[in-house]
């Protein structure tokens, strides 16, 4: 067997090593724990510092996983981000989880990197052999999978349950419908209101899509967006919505201000080498004048992978659709790559404004959002507004445009329609 705190990159040699640790515990009816640490961001933080820097992290990251553990812990490298630890003769979960917390805790303590500090955090998951699986392929299945559900969640760690399982038939089941909804028209398109803060009148509207399942009832997007998007059908998904976007266009044509409509684009859309032929094809079926479509993009999408995107983007805007970044501030991107991002507005993510009368420091972030994005010409709408004082605090703050309950939730064509048809500014103590 290789020595214990290796630090290898190589899958084979790192198989055969779990393989002997599986023998070894078989024969002596011992468990061992298998624990997958992902550092989070990781990708972002090469952007911002640097290749070399990132690699002298992830030595840095290393030593400090050697320092806590026993000396008979083996430690390998696993992938780009992420390592594995076993933890040999364990009695049981409740060790495992003591190493979890162990190596959060030495995480307390921020990297040197030259210039600055940076703190990093990590995703766990934890496996057990052989409670969980008594084969290599299915342990570490198991730990991926454990590790997956932590990142879903606010936890740090997450150890296998076989309740993992069921969740995965129900990914599956909702995949394998997800083309019959389509051809059963089953997708209805939502709408909630945007107005402009400074003139009180109407702006636009955020198209939401819900899927109207005939047992299910309403499926939320937060739930098959994502099966969409790893199935291959987000690309039919995404023709849909913006058809469905644009028809409504034609549905209610006139209001004093050429109303705008956006439209979510999922990250995975965004390489399709078809994207903005389609966007082409949609906007000439309905007549779409310039300016009446926003796409809106996530910013860690966009950070995804910059130089193709910014392509993408520049196309789009040249067929006369707005950019909006979508959830700022969630993303991590460097103000080094703001200024060169092709949009024309910015949506604060609504962590930010929900809580800013409380917090100062969310407001604080909220101002200094508005001042950056006016200073590259980039208008600024504030979702997730759900009272007067929130409204009144981000005219203040001289915020372009609302969104949020305060206004409306996400509504039907029909509802929506009418909603607007009854709407004034004073209803909502919009000056
Ligand atoms: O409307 P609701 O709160 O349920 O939306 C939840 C999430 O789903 C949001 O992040 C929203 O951006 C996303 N979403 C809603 N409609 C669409 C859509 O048509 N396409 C994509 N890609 N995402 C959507
Ligand atoms: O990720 P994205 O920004 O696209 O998500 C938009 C979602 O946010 C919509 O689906 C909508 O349901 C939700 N939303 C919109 N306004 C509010 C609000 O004021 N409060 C809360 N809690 N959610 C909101
Ligand atoms: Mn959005």
């Amino acid at each position: 067997m290789s020595t214990a705190h290796t630090y290898v990159a190589d899958r084979d040699a790192l198989f055969a090593d779990i393989e002997h640790y599986m023998q070894d515990h078989q024969q002596r009816d011992k468990k061992f724990a298998v624990i997958l640490v992902n550092i989070n961001h990781f990708r972002q933080i090469n952007l911002a510092y640097g290749y070399q820097m990132g690699d002298q992290l992830l030595e840095g990251f290393a030593g400090r996983l050697r320092e806590l553990a026993r000396d008979q812990d083996y430690i390998a490298r696993m992938g780009n981000s992420e390592f594995i630890l076993v933890l040999p003769e364990i009695l049981n979960i409740g060790h495992a989880t003591l190493a979890a917390n162990k190596i959060s805790r030495a995480l307390g303590v921020p990297f040197d990197m030259g210039t600055r500090q940076q703190k990093i955090t990590v995703n766990m998951g934890v496996a057990i052999f052989p409670d969980h699986a008594a084969e290599l392929i299915k342990l570490i299945q198991c730990a991926e999978k454990a590790l997956m559900q932590a990142r879903q969640s606010v936890e740090l760690f997450a150890i296998y349950s076989h309740r993992q399982e069921s969740d995965d038939i129900e990914a599956w089941d909702i995949e394998s419908q997800l083309s019959d909804a389509h051809e059963r028209d089953e997708f209805e398109m939502y709408f909630q209101p945007q107005v402009n803060l400074k003139t009180g009148e109407l702006f636009g509207t955020e198209a939401l899509i819900r899927w109207n399942h005939p047992e299910q009832g309403f499926i939320r997007p937060d739930l098959f967006i994502p099966i969409a998007e790893n199935s291959g059908h987000i690309h039919k998904i995404t023709w849909w919505t913006i058809n469905a976007a644009l028809r409504l266009l034609i549905d209610w044509p006139e209001t004093s201000v050429p109303l705008k409509v956006a439209v979510n684009l999922s990250a995975r859309v965004l390489p399709d080498p078809n994207l903005v032929d389609s966007v082409r094809s949609a906007l000439s079926i309905w007549g779409t004048a310039e300016g009446r479509l926003t796409l809106e993009i996530t910013e860690s999408a966009l950070m995804q992978d910059m130089s193709t995107s910014f392509i993408t983007l520049d196309e789009l805007r040249s067929l006369g659709v707005n950019i909006s970044i979508d959830d700022f501030g969630t993303g991590y991107s460097s103000m080094a790559y703001f200024k060169y991002i092709p949009a024309n507005e910015l949506k604060i993510d609504q962590s930010f404004v929900r809580h800013m009368l409380e917090n100062s420091m969310d407001q604080h972030i909220v101002k200094t959002v508005i001042e950056m994005a006016h200073g590259f010409d980039i208008d600024v709408v504030a979702e997730g507004v759900e009272d007067i004082g929130t409204l009144k605090a981000l005219k203040q703050l001289d915020c372009d445009v609302m969104q949020g309950f305060y206004l409306a939730k996400p509504m039907s064509q029909e509802n929506f329609i009418n909603w607007l048809k009854g709407y004034h500014p004073e209803q909502f103590g919009i000056e």
